[in-house]
């Protein structure tokens, strides 16, 4: 068996709504990858859709945190930052980047900041600008449409796009700094959205779609995020790990709707759980 692969895992803990480190986690675990977490803050619920949530911020935690691992001599194959609780983590999550920086090591930052053309309730638009240099880097930038936008200073343009459109906006991206980038929401019709990935160092653009749903789905972001990373660390190129991500967030809405559950608690990604790990190749592995 070859070396187990260790992430960390830098998102919020929101206690209910299904989302960051309670989705993060149990999918990095079940892709058979070891997942240290540093939670950013914990919340009772996420902040989409709920009000009167509590927060704890945990900003003067997290250095320490990955100071006392690193000085267990602890090293990742990859950092995984989401969620951050406050506009000073931008900062302490770039020095721990570069405390944990190694030669093959991935940096996914997820730049969980807006949706739908707005940014979430506890950001400020001076958050964006940090948040763009965080990008800068990171190998591998999973962002929305929105966030894409505001990661580049443009206003947010709804729906459907045009190739030309998504196109311009992925190389844009990239030439920020990360060499991968991968965009969630596209879509060209009503009829299907997915994501459309772009790798610097081949300058290819792949798309992977799935059929289109109305309505938000809080969570599927971190979802998609998770499994693309299992399946980067399980070997799978850029495309295919995105066309697994769009498959099990798009089973995970099939399911929640068929089960007509409050929207605002999450999708249920759990029961996509073996789907996932048997078409990463890991049933029968030991
Ligand atoms: O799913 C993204 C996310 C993560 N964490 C918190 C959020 C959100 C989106 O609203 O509020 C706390």
């Amino acid at each position: 068996m070859s070396k187990q692969k260790r992430v960390a895992a830098i998102h919020d803990i929101s206690g209910l709504g299904k989302c960051s480190l309670t989705v993060a986690l149990p999918i990095l675990s079940a892709a058979g990858i070891e997942t240290c977490v540093l939670p950013t803050a914990i919340l009772s619920t996420h902040t989409g859709g709920f009000t009167d949530f509590t927060y704890r911020d945990l900003t003067e935690d997290i250095l320490p945190f990955a100071k006392h691992w690193k000085s267990l001599d602890i090293e990742f194959d990859a950092m995984y930052s989401g969620f951050l609780g406050s506009f000073q983590q931008l900062s302490i999550v770039s020095e721990i980047f570069d405390i944990f920086q190694r030669k093959e090591n991935l940096i996914l930052v997820d730049p969980v900041m807006a949706d739908n053309g707005m940014l979430y309730q506890t950001f400020t638009p001076d958050f964006v600008d940090g948040m763009a240099k965080l990008c800068k880097k990171a190998d591998l930038i999973v962002p929305n449409i929105t966030e894409a936008a505001f990661l580049l200073g443009e206003s947010y343009q709804p729906g459907p796009y045009t190739r030309t459109y998504i196109e311009s906006l992925i190389k844009k991206l990239s030439s920020l700094g990360p060499k991968q980038v991968v965009l969630t929401g596209v879509y060209f019709d009503d009829k299907k959205l997915g994501a459309a990935t772009y790798d610097k160092n081949t300058d290819t653009i792949s798309y992977s779609f799935s059929q289109k749903f109305d309505g938000v789905f809080h969570g599927t972001g971190d979802i998609f995020a998770s499994v693309l990373l299992s399946a980067v660390l399980n070997g799978f190129e850029l495309s295919k790990a995105a066309q697994l991500a769009v498959k099990v967030v798009t089973q995970s809405i099939l399911r929640t709707r068929a089960a007509g559950t409050d929207l605002r608690f999450g999708v249920n990604f759990e029961n996509s759980i073996p789907y996932m790990i048997n078409e990463l190749g890991l049933l029968n592995k030991y």
